[in-house]
């Protein structure tokens, strides 16, 4: 009888204590990604774990970064804040200098109770995954952090420089040896190992791995899912030309794409790509270790890229411009029971929004008032709503200030407000961004209302 009355007892609490205990978050973020994935409707790369992501979370169709490079922008989406305000728009400015109270995402889930372990590149880190400076590493965010080390078997095996050795960065090698011998396999290894062990707290878990960044360095079998020839190069209309030197970087780095003969692009594509998927793989490794320690169900799962990449549109190699494909990238939540699970949405979103919303669903206190962005939660119960009429992105080109916005139909970009350019493009029939409206005469009034909220938005009268 006794037992019985225990059991009874136990029956009634534990789904209680579950429903009410805060959820882990895995926050995955993949560097210099793209949305060429397979989930967004490429036919040549292979993501099966993205998608199978993307199969049983939100995919968002219309997510835009901050800024196109890898500290801006993390340092961005890390504190909820905008580019000009966290005055961080280079590679080398920790946001500690400029924003010592910032309260970043990983240090507000700690303040709650939470035990936060950053894996990988989650701050931005230096080129290599090799890099063992730890400027950019900031102790206030998490307990612990591991970085991983690429071995003397993985930098082993058959590559070659793709400028002849101009650009340093622009290398494949498909190397020797399995997963763990790269610094990205050992991400996986290390996050399957804390995913494993029984803890105490609720768990923020930020995985931050280092593919499909250059240099683009995988596992062989991974260059061996492509046939090199199955790469469509990529297209732009006959003498085309950007409409400012700004519009893309220049120097070294289009001197050396500007020599790229058909062999170059098409390795570079596969080496890219061979990147994403050695990098999918590992996220379905992660995928695997949640449901294997029934984790999935008290788990929210985020994934994004830090930014796009050009990959030879406009001849641009590379990320660093306010186009779609810097500016748009992938990302995907799954929030366990959500409705919208399952579901694209064509929902604006700016990446600045990622931490009000995580912070909203994990009912987490203390939360920063002078966050810039909105959280998007309501969207993933109802993913055919609105969420943002505009999203903006901005560069620097030396000390030009470049603001680019997207609204559903136009992408309307400035160069120091627009007194070293203007540019405007329609979406509705102009998705390559190949043709400038910004002097046409029938596109004057949109330009104006463009102009103006380029304003409104980054003084967060309109958010
Ligand atoms: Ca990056």
């Amino acid at each position: 009888m006794r037992s019985l009355l225990l059991f009874v007892a136990l029956g009634a609490v534990v789904p209680v204590t579950h429903a009410a205990a805060p959820p882990n978050v895995l926050f995955i973020v993949a560097d210099d990604l793209n949305c060429d994935l397979g989930c967004y409707g490429h036919k040549v790369v292979k993501s099966p774990n993205i998608d199978r992501l993307a199969a049983s979370g939100v995919r968002f169709d219309r997510a835009y970064v901050q800024y196109t490079v890898c500290n801006p922008s993390r340092t961005s989406f890390l504190t909820g804040l905008r580019p000009t305000t966290t005055r961080v728009m280079d590679n080398t400015t920790h946001f500690r200098k400029t924003l010592p109270n910032a309260v970043t995402l990983p240090e507000l889930f700690r303040t709650n109770g939470y035990e936060a372990i950053g894996l990988g590149k989650v701050f931005h880190r230096g080129l290599s995954p090799d890099d063992t400076k730890k400027e950019m590493d900031d102790p206030k965010s998490f307990d612990r952090v591991f970085y991983g080390r690429t071995t003397a078997v993985g930098v082993k095996g058959e590559g070659r420089n793709l400028t002849g050795g101009a650009l340093a960065w622009c290398r494949w090698l498909a190397a020797e040896g399995a997963d763990s011998e790269q610094a990205d396999g050992q991400l996986a290894d290390e996050a399957i190992k804390i995913l494993g062990a029984k803890r105490d707290k609720p768990l923020f878990l930020a995985v931050g791995f280092y593919r499909p960044h250059d240099p683009f360095e995988s596992p062989k079998k991974y260059f061996d899912l492509y046939d090199n020839g199955g790469f469509e190069l990529p297209k732009m209309p006959d003498g085309y030309k950007p409409p400012y030197p700004l519009s893309l970087g220049g120097g070294a780095f289009k001197d050396a794409f500007d020599k790229f003969t058909d062999k170059e692009r098409r390795e570079f594509l596969h080496a890219y790509s061979a990147g994403v998927s050695f990098m999918d793989a590992q996220v379905g490794r992660l995928l695997d270790a949640l449901d294997k320690n029934k984790l999935a169900e008290n788990t929210i799962v985020v994934f994004l890229g830090d930014h796009g990449y050009e990959l030879g549109v406009r001849n641009w190699w590379n990320k660093n411009t306010l186009f779609e494909r810097s500016c748009r990238t992938p990302l995907i939540v799954r929030v366990p029971g959500a409705k919208g699970n399952g579901k694209p949405t064509a929902a604006l979103a700016e990446f600045i929004d990622i931490y009000p919303t995580l912070a909203e669903l994990c009912r987490l206190n203390d939360v920063p008032k002078q966050l810039e962005g909105a959280s998007f939660r309501a969207l993933l119960d109802d993913t055919g709503r609105k969420h943002k009429e505009a999203t903006l992105t901005v560069i620097k080109r030396g000390a030009v200030l470049g603001r680019s916005i997207r609204t559903e139909k136009y992408r309307y970009t400035e160069w120091d407000d627009g007194k070293k350019g203007a540019e405007l493009y329609d979406h509705a029939a102009d998705p390559g961004e190949w043709v400038n409206r910004a002097g046409d005469q029938k596109f004057e009034a949109i330009r104006t209302v463009m102009s103006a909220r380029i304003k409104t938005i980054e003084s967060g009268t309109e958010r």
